[in-house]
């Protein structure tokens, strides 16, 4: 498959039982060796890592012990031929957590939550990664009178300095979202983000990932997203899929539900050269529906999608479309747009 300088990746848990809030697994869980075993063939290059994904029950585990598990993964990669793309600490399924992490009101929480960062960041350094992402899952509220919005950003920005600090090798990459599991989350946009990454102590080594879903649901285009953070250099990882409106999070197929916002995503993406900077990663989620044998076509779908739109992205004529734009004739651009998605 031409891949055209792009490298794809994903995370173990978009190989998942099919669990919802609903219901119990409908497939069979596999195993992390058989998941890596499938990226070459479905056509990934990279595996994105939560801490826990890399080192099951790290909670129970000297640092010590932690880095020796992360380093036998790290041989399992390399047997696999793929790459560690990045590392986020998973700081929303702990008991402890369940008020908040960085932002949490109890102190013990919001130790906790940066010890099990710097661990996260220990891991990362040993699967051979410079990248660690943070999707600040519960930092926000349900009830708004329950926490302080300014303390609480001050205590996100002492939780990125503690770990900058920490870890002068790691970069991190706020992966914001408004909502779920929290009502209202306190980093919900790329603005947000980046806002918070240039107040820190080393703005150089804060950037973002933007995901398709996340910034539906905050009512925002994700190509938008993505073009004001490439603008300033700061976008370092994608989380590609898609998302039918204001409901739950649905980690659809990228593509499925509005193939022109998919294809508006790739182009501004392609256009600003995002094939230099970082990986194409696919946050998709098959469908309660599908049985286990066909467990991961969502991600070939997914691909496949990427691909057919890069083409189309490459292959639009670029000529007529700056014309109509001098002609200020937006509804032939309009036509020009949708014919081309059509196949001409
Ligand atoms: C939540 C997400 C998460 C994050 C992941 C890595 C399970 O909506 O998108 O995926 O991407 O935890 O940060
Ligand atoms: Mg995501």
């Amino acid at each position: 498959m031409e891949k055209y300088g792009y490298r794809f990746s994903f995370g173990p848990w978009n190989i998942h039982s099919g669990a919802d809030p609903f219901g119990p697994p409908v497939r069979a869980e596999r195993s992390f060796a058989d998941k890596l075993g499938q990226y070459r063939g479905l056509g990934f290059d990279a595996v994105q890592f939560h801490d826990d994904d890399a080192v099951p029950g790290l909670d129970e585990l000297t640092p010590l012990q932690i880095r020796r598990r992360a380093r036998k993964v790290k041989r399992q990669i390399d047997d696999a031929g793929l790459l560690a793309e990045f590392v986020a600490p998973r700081l929303w399924e702990s008991p402890r957590t369940v008020d908040g992490a960085y932002t949490a009101n109890d102190p013990e929480a919001r130790r906790y939550a940066i010890e099990r960062t710097k661990r996260a960041a220990d891991i990362a350094h040993e699967l051979g990664t410079d990248l660690m992402v943070l999707w600040l899952a519960r930092e926000g509220t349900y009830m708004r009178e329950s926490k302080d919005p300014v303390r609480a950003t001050g205590q996100l920005l002492e939780a990125v300095n503690t770990i900058l600090d920490y870890a002068p090798a790691i970069r991190i990459a706020i992966e914001p979202k408004p909502n779920e599991p929290m009502d209202l989350a306190y980093i919900p946009t790329m603005g947000h983000a980046l806002a918070l990454g240039s107040q820190s102590s080393d703005p150089k080594r804060m950037g973002v990932l933007m995901e398709s879903a996340h910034s539906v649901l905050a009512g925002l285009d994700p190509s938008d997203e993505i073009g004001f953070a490439m603008s300033f250099g700061k976008l370092w990882s994608v989380h590609l899929n898609d998302q039918n409106g204001l409901k739950f999070d649905q980690d659809r197929s990228f593509g499925a539900v509005d193939l022109r916002r998919a294809f508006n995503q790739v182009k501004v993406l392609d256009e600003n050269r995002f094939y230099d900077v970082g990986m194409v990663g696919l946050d998709v989620k098959a469908i309660r529906t599908q049985p286990f044998e066909r467990d991961a076509e969502h991600l070939t779908n997914s691909l496949r999608v990427f691909l057919r739109l890069l083409e189309l992205s490459r292959s639009l004529d670029r000529a007529a479309v700056q014309s109509l734009i001098d002609a200020r004739d937006y509804e032939q651009l309009d036509w020009l747009i949708i014919s081309h998605l059509l196949g001409g």
